[in-house]
């Protein structure tokens, strides 16, 4: 029993890791207010409290151990440099962090930087970028609206978030390198308790068995059974799918789980296969251990 223990989430307050991380936390049956204009929130009926932050705070608060885990863009976690465990990649509020000129630009490549400045907000990963690339620049550390530094002279280029681009096209600029892909990821404290190393094996098993639901279908279908073979061999289950014979002599209803990337793919074949009736459901949870998940706590 983990008793009175009661692992601390840091989430982003107000913006946009915010709402998918709240709704992830319900979706895995945890209920709290979600009043984010207090400081804190308990759980009712899982033993975690809930610190309402700024995002660019949570890594320090994490690593201090004042919040024991936190939510954060992967370009956060990176750009703070704490010590701290990147547990797990979460999928929402994905984006890249990219370098951008001016669109009238003939831009032949990254020795197109050499010499020039570069306005950022994530000054520590460009240099490490840069020099990866062994290219001299000279960065200049903006905190907001860094898209407007070339227009007013202030610098060549700029490094910044971009996810659909439109706040480059709209700035009259252009994307010329990725530095890095970014999405949610859970941070840890280093030295968690045992007990509290427990809770968040749990909550990680309850966010995996979501995630795992939310990208697969199950899947139900009506098949002669002269072709069943050739229609289990389509689908791999969790096991194996499950057959259970009709009332209609000769034909078996096959149940199994699709991965969401293969649907497509494997109705066609299945269709081809014979296979009739075909009915799709959504999955609310899916509980297996995953690998990821298992390495990370031994
Ligand atoms: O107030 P607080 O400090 O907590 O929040 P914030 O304003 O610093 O962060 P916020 O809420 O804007 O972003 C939080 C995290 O969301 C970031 O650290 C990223 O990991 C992730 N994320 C995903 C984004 C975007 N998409 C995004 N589009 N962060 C910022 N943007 C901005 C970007 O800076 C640029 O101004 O949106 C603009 C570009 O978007 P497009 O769609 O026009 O390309
Ligand atoms: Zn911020």
């Amino acid at each position: 029993m983990t008793n009175n223990i009661i692992l601390r989430l840091a989430i982003q307050r107000k913006g946009r890791l915010s709402e998918d991380s709240l709704s992830l936390i319900k979706e895995c049956g945890i209920n709290f207010s979600s009043d984010t204009s207090k400081l804190k929130s308990e759980a009712r009926n899982f033993p975690i409290e809930f610190l309402f932050l700024r995002d660019d705070d949570i890594p320090d608060y994490v690593a201090d151990g004042v919040a024991d885990i936190g939510i954060v863009g992967e370009n956060v976690a990176i750009e703070k440099g704490k010590n701290i465990d990147h547990v797990k990649k979460l999928g929402f509020s994905k984006c890249r962090l990219s370098l951008a000129v001016p669109k009238e630009i003939n831009y032949g490549g990254l020795g197109f930087f050499n010499n020039a400045s570069i306005a950022t907000s994530y000054p520590n990963i460009l240099r490490n970028y840069l020099k990866e690339n062994n290219i001299q620049a000279e960065i200049h550390e903006i905190s907001g609206s860094v898209e407007i530094a070339p227009g007013i002279g202030l610098a060549a280029g700029i490094c910044d978030i971009v996810s659909s681009g439109s706040t480059l096209l709209s700035n009259g600029l252009k994307e010329v390198e990725t530095v890095m892909h970014s999405e949610a990821l859970i941070i840890g404290n280093q030295s968690l308790s045992t007990e509290k190393k427990e809770l968040l094996r749990k909550l990680i098993f309850r966010i995996e068995s979501v995630q795992k639901g939310k990208n697969s279908k199950y899947i139900l279908l009506n098949a002669p059974n002269g072709r069943l073979e050739e229609i289990v061999r389509l689908l791999p289950g969790m096991r194996s799918p499950t057959v259970v014979p009709l009332a209609k002599k000769d034909w078996s209803s096959v149940h199994s789980v699709l991965n969401e990337d293969e649907f497509w793919e494997v109705i066609e074949k299945l269709r081809a296969a014979g296979a009739e009736g075909i009915l799709v459901v959504p999955i609310e949870k899916m509980i297996v251990w995953l690998l990821p998940m298992a390495l990370y706590f031994t």
